[in-house]
């Protein structure tokens, strides 16, 4: 990749060219990308900047919010609630959507985040991120929290920012998968990689492996073959990863492939999975299936579950087509 193109001059050729995007939803882009440039400065700063630490307060999934939860989600909704691009948003740190104020034109998009993945990561400086998905609002007056209940094959753009070694940006607005890397000399998101793909086979999963007592019989069965590795059915050898961000496990999946596992266990057995819906499984699993990848509750498409709350659980199985297709086929068959 010689020129240096930026996500701006990208955006705007897939606007003129494809007119694959409407100029509402560039702008949408780029200020969710502004937002992420002044995240990685402050997670940046972790310690100077005073950002580390709980914030003594709860979110609605009974989960104790860190600082950097609670000031990603408000430079998300500063940025994005006066562009006349956004009918409302929802944020997995609001318990409510928050609707754009009268004193701002209302637009035609809806917008849902992960304001900060990866939250017992951030005192100990491993990569986090922010994950986001955008959906049209319905035809109608006014907006609701039924408007986003929408399946997450809905969606018309989904990304996820890691902050990492590098700041990184990936998205789709449904033709394939680009990168954009920070350039923090230039203030200005680079394209480095496009048309990105998850290969079908791969040799890595990715899963909390202290859950294992906890799993049902198609997980137990999947990762007992893969750690027989070449003596087992599988007959090849499988390596594990777990970084505990959702952000920088995709992110190597996309990178080289792999599998992703958060599957439902007896924990908490009347909760369909840990990780939500509407800002983690949608953007995640369209992201992988746009670079040939798949997404799968076990049971279905992640992309076809029909959403009935705004926070709502799922279990999350992506990556390499092949390795979800045959976890998917271990439950069938159970
Ligand atoms: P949040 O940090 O946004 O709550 O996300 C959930 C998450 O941290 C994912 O990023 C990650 O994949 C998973 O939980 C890790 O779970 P565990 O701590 O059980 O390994």
């Amino acid at each position: 990749m010689s020129k240096k193109i930026s996500l701006t001059r990208y955006l705007v050729e897939q606007q003129r060219i494809d007119g694959h995007i409407p100029a509402q939803l560039r702008l949408l882009l780029e200020v969710v990308a502004r937002a992420c440039k002044r995240i990685s400065l402050t997670v940046n700063k972790g310690a100077l900047g005073g950002v580390l630490g709980a914030a003594e307060t709860e979110n609605i999934q009974g989960e104790m919010q860190k600082k950097l939860d609670i000031i990603a989600n408000e430079v998300l909704i500063e940025a994005n609630e006066w562009g006349g691009h956004l009918a409302a948003m929802a944020s997995e740190e609001m318990d409510s959507i928050y609707i754009v104020p009268n004193r701002y034109p209302q637009g035609e998009y809806l917008l849902m985040f992960d304001p900060l993945d990866g939250s017992s990561n951030i005192d100990v400086n491993v990569s986090v991120g922010l994950i986001f998905s955008v959906m049209v609002k319905p035809e109608g007056a006014g907006v609701s929290e039924q408007d986003f209940l929408q399946p997450g094959n809905q969606q018309v753009a989904a990304g996820y920012c890691v902050f990492g070694p590098q700041t990184t940006l990936v998205l789709t607005v449904g033709d394939g998968v680009a990168m954009f890397t920070l350039d923090r000399e230039q203030g200005s998101f680079i394209l480095t990689a496009e048309n990105m793909r998850v290969p079908n086979d791969t040799q890595e999963f990715a899963i909390n492996m202290s859950n294992m007592r906890h799993w049902d019989a198609p997980v137990k069965r999947y990762i007992d073959e893969c750690l027989q590795g070449q003596e087992g059915p599988r007959g090849k050898d499988f390596n594990m990863r777990w970084v505990g961000s959702m952000v920088a496990d995709v992110h190597r999946i996309l990178t080289r492939g792999g599998v992703f596992l958060y599957p439902w266990d007896k924990r908490e057995s009347d909760k369909p999975g840990k990780l939500r819906l509407m800002y983690e499984a949608n953007p995640m699993g369209w992201l992988i299936e746009q670079a040939g990848g798949a997404a799968s509750t076990g049971k279905q498409s992640i992309l076809d579950v029909q959403p009935t709350k705004l926070h709502e659980r799922v279990s999350v199985f992506l990556g390499s087509k092949n390795e979800v297709e045959r976890i998917a086929r271990y439950y069938s068959e159970a």
